[in-house]
């Protein structure tokens, strides 16, 4: 690949060396071959680097601008950038033995002058992407269009007021998915930057929500027309940039695509940091969508509890994450998704070399949480517990109640015949310490 190297501190590939290892720059729990349930770590997690935190990322928070320029990001003009990015990014994947990789039409390639050249920025990046890829291995897990940075999505793109700008978002769109199709990508998402209000004094909801339906129809057509097989992933986030954003959490996304005929088109890319903005657990927003069989794809990593916002910070949480692979475990996996880590180093982590420590911190974080997760599920005390708990639906006047047999009659005749139900006991802390046992 690349004759220039970026990454001079890290000459081979991280390696797996087991808890006992004391160097901080290789993985001690995340075994790319070992199975587990009959799959390899790989196979679970299929980890993937977030072009625009990992390889775009300069430091920049709300009180400063940019704070480190990396070793690729300096160049004659954007193009020459980009190119070198493209090319690090690749680098980095490589030596953190990462498989996949997600971006943003804008992180890859400049926006131009006009729309025209924009595009011509992205074509060019994305032929040499295709050989990137094609001599690394590295494949791309999903792509997106940027439809929130350019003030011109200001106030929305698929929910903009103005239908001019709908029509730009969805030209840009047409060609993000051109370009994701081209390279193999295995998902496209939908994250919606600036789709919500900040005044219900300026706003038709209403139309809103209808012109939202008619974007997200409108790529469903266009990935017909084109053929494109990847899976389509909406991104619930509740808040930032908007005050109200439309697509609050996942429960709410699931309704808006059965309201607009678009249920069966879209899964969900559940990310846990918006998942703690929603008010919800991480766990939760994955139970949400993996109830209907829509669990697409995951945006790993956390937020600050004691921070109001997206701080995107590479996930440690290990209770977290073994609690979040339950879920993926017990609904069978993420299929054509994988664990993308929508995350930065913090401002004060300049060295490139903070990147794969923030990396191998996350894979063996989840990896742990993996073991913990098989342990607690094939504890026959927990196990059980579940299954026992709901018992009273398997037969007698639960199953006759599923079964659609019991009217409000029938139930009334029924309680008078069996007076006051038995309290039983949820054994909340009971489980708690199983679950602290796993760990
Ligand atoms: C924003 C966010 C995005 C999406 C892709 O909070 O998570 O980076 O993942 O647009
Ligand atoms: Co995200």
């Amino acid at each position: 690949m690349t004759t220039q190297a970026f990454f001079p501190k890290v000459q081979s590939p991280i390696r797996f060396e087991g808890p006992k290892s004391k160097n901080p720059l290789a993985f001690k729990y995340y075994d790319a071959r070992k199975k587990v349930r009959g799959k390899t770590m790989a196979e679970h997690f299929r980890f993937a680097c977030a072009f625009w935190h990992t390889m775009k990322g300069n430091g920049a928070d709300m009180f400063g601008p940019g704070a480190w320029t990396r070793e690729w990001a300096a160049g004659a003009s954007p193009m020459e950038i980009a190119e070198k990015t493209l090319r690090a990014n690749f680098e980095f994947c490589v030596k953190m033995g990462i498989p996949f990789y997600c971006f943003h039409d804008r992180d890859i390639a400049p926006e131009g002058a006009t729309f025209a050249e924009s595009c011509k920025n992205l074509d060019a990046i994305v032929k040499l992407a295709k050989k990137l890829q094609k001599e690394t291995g590295i494949k791309l897990l999903w792509g997106t269009a940027n439809l929130f940075s350019n003030p011109r999505y200001t106030h929305g793109a698929g929910t903009n007021p103005d239908a001019h700008v709908f029509a730009y978002a969805v030209a840009q769109v047409k060609h993000a998915m051109d370009a994701t199709k081209t390279l193999g990508g295995e998902n496209y998402v939908f994250w919606g930057g600036r789709e919500g209000y900040e005044t219900l004094l300026n706003t038709n909801y209403s139309r809103e929500q209808e012109t939202f339906a008619r974007f997200l129809q409108t790529a469903v057509d266009y990935k017909k027309k084109i053929g494109f097989k990847g899976q389509f992933l909406i991104e619930p986030k509740p808040k930032e940039p908007s005050k109200h954003q439309y697509d609050f959490d996942s429960a709410t996304v699931l309704g808006f695509l059965r309201a607009h005929g678009l249920y069966e088109h879209f899964k969900i890319n559940v990310e846990a940091n918006h998942a703690t903005l929603a008010g919800h657990t991480f766990e939760h927003e994955l139970t949400v969508a993996a109830a209907e069989g829509k669990l697409g794809s995951i945006d790993a990593n956390t937020g600050d509890l004691m921070l109001g916002w997206d701080t995107d910070q590479f996930p440690t949480n290990l209770y977290s994450a073994a609690s979040a692979m339950m879920v993926v475990l017990e609904s069978g996996g993420l299929g054509t998704g994988g664990f993308n880590f929508d995350s930065k180093c913090r401002r004060g982590s300049m060295d490139s070399l903070d990147l794969f420590y923030a990396h191998i911190g996350g894979m063996d974080t989840f990896a742990r949480g993996l073991l913990v997760a098989d342990r607690m599920l094939s504890n026959k005390a927990y196990d059980k517990f579940v299954t026992n708990r709901y018992a009273s639906w398997t037969n007698g006047v639960g199953s006759a109640i599923l079964k659609g047999k019991m009217d409000a009659v029938a139930l009334e005749k029924w309680v008078l015949k069996n007076g006051e139900p038995k309290l039983t006991s949820g054994r909340q802390e009971m489980l708690e310490i199983l679950f602290n046992d796993s760990l």
